[in-house]
């Protein structure tokens, strides 16, 4: 069993204790005897003093030369690659998802680590011929100033790199309040970027709640940019109050995804699909594929080789090579998955398998739920339209592709969305017709890359994209500049 330690928040540079003297503890979900580390508990004074540090870091990080900046980030992503066994082990024991997808969630944060190096010597602005002899017009990126990053458990280094990259290489700073569940991977992340040698208050560390550090960097006046990833509902207060002060604010919210299975599509592939899409993760992921419209000429076949399975998946803990699905992060959030599933059977979906907590033996001292599939699914219950955030699919009859399409089109949130189909012309119409923000032909919801832009539609975000070039549109300004070398006054739409 790993030694609990006291970890500290990073400002200006220094690790330092919360000024309220408090700590909070992080146990292992899959075993709740381990304390994983305790953590500072922030309060606003704090935020302060994090956000002082990257005020004054700014002015000097804004003027080093986006190619230097980049430097640092490809250093930090070999850095990462070197510690990436270290850091994913220590993420399945604070959060749960299994080694394999911890390794893969310090892989993504590597991934955009060597994007954004190159981002350092790209950051394409825009020449355009003038309309006046003998002048010059271009554009470019400037930064927008101190950051505010606030990031989920579920992926606790991926989503932070998705932010704080491309902010730093924009040539602003950061203050970073990751989710609680998941703050030892953040301290490890803000040690990677101290090795990397990236200048002190650059990137700051505050750890503790929402209510407390969250609300006061949000609210802090010289936080010029929020990033947020988490519920549609602390989004939507998130950009009220980023709204009264002008900040730029960009959201990243729930996500009720839909594999639409078509009756030519290869069923095999698309059992593997669904199958990876709902319970990766526990189904804790806003790309998860939570629904999956089948189309009724092939419903038996696949709800019978789905349940079977989902029956045979090994849940445990995620530190074991042989499980295939962990806990799930918190007593909190399996309370709230329970309550779904009492939620389902009440609307009267068919419960296919699964459906309880796991609690005898080895799973007594974890947060486990069985994988639970809800067959005849009526796509207007709450358990097809509302975000669940566990290891719960619900299957939904359809009698046509155009039927299916609707279905999928039907929820409030619009993230991502996959069709399994062998025609082409099918595929084509389903990637035009669905509202969301990624789309998947033959592959499940979930797996998004960084070189694409990440984010949806409707109650998912609010018009940003993260990852790939355009994340800088978040965390950069347009500057349009005219050079006039003709030597007299030329004036615009008159000479
Ligand atoms: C999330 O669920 O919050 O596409 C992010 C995926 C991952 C990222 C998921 N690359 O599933």
């Amino acid at each position: 069993m790993a030694q609990a330690k006291a970890y500290k928040n990073l400002i200006a540079g220094e690790w330092v204790q919360s000024s309220s003297g408090n700590t909070f503890d992080n146990h292992n979900p899959a075993d709740q005897r381990e304390l994983v580390g305790s953590f500072q508990d922030s309060t606003s004074e704090d935020v302060e003093k994090a956000v002082a540090a990257a005020c004054e870091a700014y002015s000097q990080w804004r003027l080093t030369p986006a190619p230097k900046r980049g430097e640092i980030l490809f250093r930090l992503g070999e850095i990462l690659t070197h510690r990436k066994e270290e850091i994913a082990r220590d993420m399945t024991r604070e959060m749960g998802k299994i080694l394999l997808e911890t390794r893969g969630d310090v892989q993504e944060a590597i991934d955009m680590a060597y994007w954004m190096a190159g981002e350092g010597r790209r950051m394409y602005g825009h020449t355009t011929p003038s309309e006046l002899r003998d002048k010059f017009n271009m554009s470019v990126r400037m930064p927008v100033g101190v950051c505010g990053i606030i990031s989920p458990w579920n992926f606790p280094i991926a989503i932070p790199s998705w932010k704080m990259l491309p902010a730093l290489v924009c040539g602003n700073t950061c203050v970073f309040k990751p989710a609680s569940d998941a703050a030892l991977t953040a301290v490890h992340f803000m040690e990677a970027f101290e090795e990397a040698g990236l200048p002190k208050g650059v990137a700051n560390l505050v750890t503790g709640s929402g209510s407390h550090a969250g609300s006061a960097l949000v609210e802090h006046k010289d936080v010029r940019v929020v990033s947020f990833t988490g519920s549609t509902s602390t989004g939507r207060i998130v950009a009220q109050r980023c709204a009264r002060d002008f900040k730029k604010c960009n959201l990243e919210m729930g996500g009720k995804n839909a594999i639409l299975v078509m009756e030519d599509a290869n069923l095999e592939l698309a059992v593997d699909g669904a199958l990876w899409g709902g319970f990766g993760t526990s189904g804790q992921r806003c790309t998860a594929s939570s629904r999956v419209i089948v189309h009724k000429n092939v419903y038996k076949k696949f709800v019978s080789d789905l349940v079977e399975r989902t029956q045979k998946l090994r849940v445990g803990n995620g530190l074991d090579s042989e499980t295939e699905m962990g806990p799930v992060v918190s007593e909190k959030q399996k309370e709230s998955i329970l309550q779904w599933l009492t939620i389902g059977q009440t609307e009267g979906a068919r419960l296919l398998c699964g459906g309880r907590a796991l609690e005898d033996g080895s799973y007594q001292h974890g947060h486990f739920i069985e994988p639970t599939i809800f067959g005849d699914v009526d796509p207007h219950m709450q358990i097809a339209q509302e975000e669940i955030f566990g290891p719960v699919v619900s299957v939904i009859p359809c009698s046509s592709f155009q039927e299916a399409i609707e279905i999928g089109n039907s929820v409030r949130y619009g993230l991502s969305a996959a069709i399994y189909t062998q025609d082409i012309n099918q595929a084509f119409v389903a990637i035009r017709e669905m509202n969301t923000g990624i789309v998947y032909v033959n592959a499940p919801t979930t797996g998004a890359e960084i070189h694409l832009p990440f984010g949806g539609t409707k109650e998912t975000g609010n018009g940003h994209r993260e990852a790939a070039e355009a994340a800088l549109d978040v965390f950069s300004e347009w500057k349009a500049v005219y050079l006039d070398f003709s030597g007299h006054l030329q004036r615009a739409q008159i000479d």
